[in-house]
């Protein structure tokens, strides 16, 4: 076979070399019958490929035949790299190609419902159009939403995904081997099943089906399953899976179907043992994410610019009682047994920014009248839980927990939160045949991605999300 170039490689060491590239014709512009300027993209990068009629290959008929070439068209290029005397501005590689071949390899519809260069705006391109009075296209979330392969095709978009995939990498599957955090703490992937006989997390938002006759839903959440793989003698295990939850609300942090990573370990002595592991496994995430996704980060800056998360080499820890000390001192007061609503949760997080240096941290021990029924309660005070929640820029990526390996226990809890006990007898019973102390946490990914790199919405973390009204594309 031929030997293809990718966009992104595409550099000034390469002058004068001949290369096959294979792109989307992003934008073509016609400047005379004898010339055409191609932009070509590919994942998040772009290259201005010049096309110039000359006594060799290039025909006037093709010039021609480019500039009546549809925006999005997939497109081959053989040209010759160059480097010209002026840099190039809006494209990525600071390189051109001057096409000697060109072949459309599929044609895309003339009229697009997106063009995606209005869709790749910064909120700067739209001040600085406003100053010079140019009427710039807006695209709004739900064009986007609809005509979604069209809006992952924006290199923010782009290098969401590729995030969003590196994080799952480093925690746990592909990757190179010291990147696989979970798996080099002994911890063993598993899969649970998703269509479940009840509700995981005690609630009521679980997607009910019929299953052969029999009622059924979708898995709220991993945990009873994942707690038996602990009963089974497994030590410690982790699953990268789909989450279904029959959100009743319309906010910007919750889906209908997520992807949660969750992970289940035995406990020797104290389930700080498991909030250990969420330091470090973030840490590492968060270190090889500015290590390793450069290239990605500046995409998503370029149209969605943040700052840099702060994080602490050794991640803070607060009880929920210093939390709500906290609060308190800055004049919010909230239920010292309740739970933290959105807003307090966000203005705990800026207290803590400014005191602590980090926007990165775990709060423990929370009261456990607001946690699931499996929750270990504190022995020392059983008003409070053996638990804990983790916050990016003050939101909750993480819940996490010692839960209850006495069946005793567990079925005075799961009756004290209105669960019908028959309904989860067997997973009730995996504690009665040996069954160590454990503890874990469920991560959901979207959450992570949208509030490392800062972002509004976490349908912009979603390749196809699934929220209360959108259950299509
Ligand atoms: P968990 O399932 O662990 O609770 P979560 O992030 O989904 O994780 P929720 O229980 O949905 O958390 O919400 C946490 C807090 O956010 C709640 O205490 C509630 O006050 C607040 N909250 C939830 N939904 C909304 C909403 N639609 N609008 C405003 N606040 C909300
Ligand atoms: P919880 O219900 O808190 O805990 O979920 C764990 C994490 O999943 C994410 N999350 C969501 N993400 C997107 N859309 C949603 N609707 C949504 N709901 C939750 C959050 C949350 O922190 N079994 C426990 C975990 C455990 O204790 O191991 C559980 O499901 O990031």
């Amino acid at each position: 076979g031929r030997v293809w170039t990718e966009i992104g490689a595409l550099e000034g060491q390469l002058s004068g070399q001949s290369v096959l590239i294979r792109g989307v014709a992003q934008t073509i512009r016609p400047v005379s019958k004898k010339m055409a300027f191609l932009v070509l993209r590919q994942f998040t990068s772009t290259v201005q490929c010049v096309l110039s009629v000359d006594k060799e290959s290039v025909s006037p008929q093709m010039v021609k035949f480019a500039t009546v070439l549809n925006k999005e068209s997939i497109v081959d290029v053989e040209g010759i790299i160059s480097v010209p005397k002026d840099p190039i501005t809006g494209t990525t590689q600071q390189v051109e190609v001057q096409i000697k071949k060109l072949y459309c390899v599929n044609r895309s519809v003339p009229n697009l419902p997106i063009n995606i260069e209005d869709a790749a705006r910064s909120e700067k391109d739209f001040e600085k159009a406003e100053q010079t009075g140019v009427q710039l296209v807006r695209v709004g979330q739900d064009t986007r939403l609809n005509y979604r392969v069209l809006d992952i095709r924006t290199p923010a978009n782009q290098a969401i995904f590729r995030i969003q995939c590196h994080v799952e990498d480093v925690s746990s599957l592909a990757g190179f081997l010291q990147m696989r955090f979970l798996r080099s703490e002994g911890f063993v992937g598993i899969h649970s099943p998703k269509l479940i006989a009840g509700s995981s997390e005690g609630g009521a938002a679980v997607f009910k089906l019929d299953y052969k006759g029999q009622p059924a839903c979708l898995a709220q959440s991993p945990q009873l399953y994942k707690q038996m793989a602990i009963c089974g003698g497994f030590g410690r295990v982790f699953e990268v899976g789909s989450v279904f939850r029959a959100e009743d609300s319309y906010t910007h942090r919750h889906l209908c179907e997520f992807v949660g990573l969750d992970v289940e370990m035995e406990i020797k002595e104290h389930y700080f043992e498991v909030c250990d592991i969420v330091d470090r496994l973030f840490v590492a995430i968060f270190d090889d994410l500015n290590e390793n996704c450069k290239t990605e980060l500046d995409a998503i800056n370029r149209q969605y610019p943040f700052e840099p998360l702060k994080y602490l080499r050794k991640t803070l820890k607060l009880t929920f009682e210093e939390g709500i000390q906290m609060l308190k001192e800055a004049g919010v007061e909230v239920d010292p047994l309740g739970d933290l609503n959105t807003e307090t949760e966000r203005k705990l997080g800026r207290l803590v920014r400014e005191k602590y240096d980090t926007d990165f941290y775990i709060l423990c021990r929370y009261p456990l009248a607001v946690r699931p029924f499996y929750t270990m309660p504190c022995y020392d005070n059983p008003a409070y839980s053996n638990s804990f929640d983790v916050f990016i820029r003050g939101e909750e990526i993480i819940s996490g927990a010692q839960r209850i390996h006495l069946p005793e226990l567990l079925t005075t809890r799961a009756e004290a939160c209105g669960i019908d006990v028959k309904t989860i007898s067997s997973y009730i019973d995996s504690f009665r045949y040996g069954a160590p102390p454990h503890g874990g946490f469920g991560v959901g990914l979207e959450r992570v991605v949208m509030l490392f790199c800062a972002l509004n919405n976490i349908r912009k973390t979603s390749l196809f999300p699934r929220d209360p009204q959108r259950l299509t594309p």
